[in-house]
C-alpha cells in the first residue's frame, strides 16, 4: 500500500492521484501533520511541500520524481510513449504544466479574496495564462510540429493517457474557477480543449476530478 501525504485541494495532489488511479495503485491519503510546510510536516517531508509518496519506506516529494519513479516500479499500464522523441516531447508537455502554465494561474490566488482584489494583477494574470494557454495548443496539435508542436505521436491505444497529461485536468479546473469569480475573459484555443476533452474522457480523470470543481469553489469562498 502506498501512502500519499496530500491536501484535497493541490493542484499537484490531482496530479499524483490521477496517475495511481491510472495505474490501479491503492493509496492511503494523509493530510501533512500541520498543514504543508509546517515544522511537525518538515520532519518528514523536509521540502514541506506535498504531495509525497511513502513507497515501501522509501519516500519522494514532487509530484513528478513520483510520477518517473511510479513509472519505472509500475510500468503497466505504461504512460510514456516508446521512441526517444516522443518521450523527449512528453517531457516537455509535463515540465510546461509544471513551470509555465501552472504558476501563472497560481499567481492568482493571492487576489481571489474580494477584500485583496487587485484588478491589475488579474489583467496581467490574464493575459500571461492566455499567453501560455496558446503556446499549450502548439504543443497538443500535432500539426504544429514544425512550430515546435508534439511531433511524434505520444498517444496510442497501449499509451491513452501519459503522466505528462495528469497536471493539466486540476489546472483547467482552476482556470475556471477563477475566470468565473474574477472575470478574466480567458480565451481556450480550440487545440487546448480537444485535449481537454480528450482527457475528461479518462476513467482515471473523470473520476478523480468528480466533485473537484466543488473543493476549488469552497476553497475560493474561504479567501
Ligand atoms: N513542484 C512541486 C510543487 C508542489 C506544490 O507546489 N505543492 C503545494 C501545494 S499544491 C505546496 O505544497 N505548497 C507549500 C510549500 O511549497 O511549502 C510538485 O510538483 O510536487
Amino acid at each position: 500500500m502506498l501512502t500519499l501525504y496530500n491536501t484535497p485541494v493541490s493542484v499537484y495532489g490531482i496530479k499524483t492521484r490521477i496517475l495511481l488511479r491510472h495505474k490501479g495503485l491503492k493509496r492511503e491519503e494523509q493530510l501533512p501533520p500541520g498543514g504543508y510546510g509546517s515544522a511537525a510536516y518538515k520532519k518528514v517531508v523536509p521540502s514541506g511541500n506535498v504531495p509525497a509518496l511513502i513507497d515501501d519506506g522509501l519516500l519522494i516529494a514532487d509530484s513528478e520524481a513520483i510520477a518517473e519513479y511510479i513509472e519505472e516500479r509500475y510500468p503497466d499500464p505504461p504512460m510514456m510513449p516508446t521512441g526517444l522523441a516522443a518521450r523527449a516531447k512528453a517531457r516537455e508537455l509535463s515540465r510546461f504544466h509544471d513551470t509555465r502554465l501552472e504558476p501563472e494561474v497560481r499567481a492568482l490566488f493571492r487576489v481571489v479574496s474580494p477584500n485583496r482584489h487587485d484588478a491589475v494583477h488579474a489583467a496581467r494574470q490574464a493575459e500571461a495564462i492566455n499567453a501560455r494557454l496558446g503556446q499549450l495548443a502548439i504543443l497538443v496539435d500535432r500539426r504544429g510540429q514544425e512550430r515546435g508542436g508534439s511531433g511524434p505521436s505520444l498517444r496510442s491505444d497501449a499509451v491513452p493517457l501519459l503522466l505528462a497529461d495528469c497536471g493539466y485536468p486540476a489546472t483547467f479546473a482552476w482556470i475556471d474557477a477563477l475566470d468565473s469569480a474574477l472575470d478574466l475573459s480567458i480565451d481556450w484555443p480550440g487545440a487546448v480543449s480537444a485535449y481537454r476533452w480528450m482527457l475528461d474522457e479518462q476513467d482515471a480523470v473523470s473520476v478523480t476530478m468528480a466533485g473537484y470543481g466543488a473543493v476549488i469553489r469552497e476553497w475560493i469562498a474561504k479567501q
